[in-house]
């Protein structure tokens, strides 16, 4: 109670000093320069003044992967990893990562690039199988990928899933794969829901950006997102399409959006890209990204942390990238013990106006 009273206070009194601040201040946001204040909280939005939710607890009593197949322990290893797209920066710094973490550990690695295309990413593994590596990695592009990976699993690969899941019906956890490394992209959808909220002071006609249709991360940032919107009778998502997780379809998406939908006051994408494309369709449309309309995204990369510091864009929940060095770390895990948790579940940060700045460096 203490913290959500201490969160509403500031949240208060940022909105009373913004309102305060002369009109050329330049931290004040659409006027070239300096990130978005939050807005006066609505009384009715309990989210508007809550604190930021931040990550999820742990999960608790994850299985182990008894039935997967082994690894035996090596000095080295031959490692395939089927990547679903090489179309935006997060899936080129993901790609480096694990590049980088092979070399470091010198295995042999294999990349694959599905194109963003789901039947190619399914040959591309069928390819990765006949060569027999030790290992195979993957990003599945949508959660249809379950059969390929059971092939995998009947061929005696362990298979590693990174940064999307596969439909658990088809694959069973701990036996046709290892284990999948993840973010939790329902957390990640409340967190942009929360950022939204301060936003807007929860007040929103909202336009959604959905990710890849059938992707992992696209279902569960918009459950999320959606089902904690809720909590704000003035917070309303008034369409939700996809744009493909791409900045291209993103800016299109959002071109024939603000015709149909004139009054959408906010945007929630599914990704930065996506949110970069919507800012320049914005601008297109004769209107001020981060004042006319306030964008909300998930990623982090150098892009959207600029964007953030510019004040076009008001937040964005990270989505870690990097999984070199955790994906390798299961994998040597799972070689000496035989098994590890069936899930293994990353933490994230919030960008904002508080720490964009200091994060552009070090962003991807
Ligand atoms: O947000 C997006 C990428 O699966 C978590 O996919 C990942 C998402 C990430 O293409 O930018």
């Amino acid at each position: 109670m203490r913290v959500r009273t201490t969160a509403a206070l500031a949240v208060l009194m940022a909105a009373a000093l913004s309102a305060a601040g002369c009109s050329n201040d330049a931290s004040m946001p659409g006027q070239g320069g300096g990130p978005a204040a939050p807005a006066a909280p609505s009384a009715d939005c309990p989210l508007a003044s809550a604190p930021d939710p931040g990550n999820s607890a742990p999960p608790a009593n994850v299985p182990a992967s008894t039935g997967a197949p082994k690894l035996a322990a090596k000095d080295t290893y031959r490692v395939a990893f089927s990547q679903n797209a090489s179309n935006n920066p997060w899936r080129l710094a993901e790609t480096a990562s694990m590049q980088a973490e092979a070399q470091r550990l010198g295995y042999q690695l294999t990349v694959t690039d599905a194109n963003n295309e789901q039947a190619k990413q399914i040959q591309d593994i069928k390819g990765l199988i006949a060569q027999r590596p030790d290992a195979l990695f993957m990003a599945p592009i949508t959660e249809q990928l379950g059969n390929v990976v059971v092939e995998a699993a009947h061929a005696g690969i362990p298979v590693f899933l990174l940064d999307r899941d596969v439909d658990t019906t088809a694959a069973k956890p701990g036996e046709d794969y290892v284990t999948v490394v993840v973010s939790d992209f329902v957390q990640q959808g409340r967190r942009a829901a929360w950022a939204m909220a301060q936003a807007t002071g929860g007040n929103a006609t909202i336009i959604e950006l959905e990710g890849t249709t059938g992707s992992s991360p696209a279902i569960d940032r918009k459950k999320g997102f959606d089902e904690s919107i809720t909590q704000c009778p003035g917070m309303r998502v008034v369409v939700s399409q996809s744009a493909d997780f791409t900045r291209a379809e993103g800016q299109s998406v959002t071109e024939t959006l603000l015709q149909s939908h004139p009054d959408a006051t906010a945007i929630y994408a599914h990704n930065d890209e996506m949110a970069l494309g919507a800012i320049s369709a914005i601008r297109a449309a004769g209107k001020v990204p981060g004042q006319d309309i306030k964008i909300v995204s998930i990623d982090g990369s150098k892009d959207a942390l600029t964007a953030v510091d510019a004040g076009e864009l008001y937040a964005t929940v990270e989505s870690n990238p990097r999984f070199g060095p955790k994906a390798f770390e299961t994998m040597q895990q799972y070689a000496q013990q035989g098994q590890v948790p069936v899930q293994l579940v990353l933490e994230d940060r919030l960008f904002n106006r508080e720490n964009a700045a200091q994060n552009i460096a070090e962003a991807y």
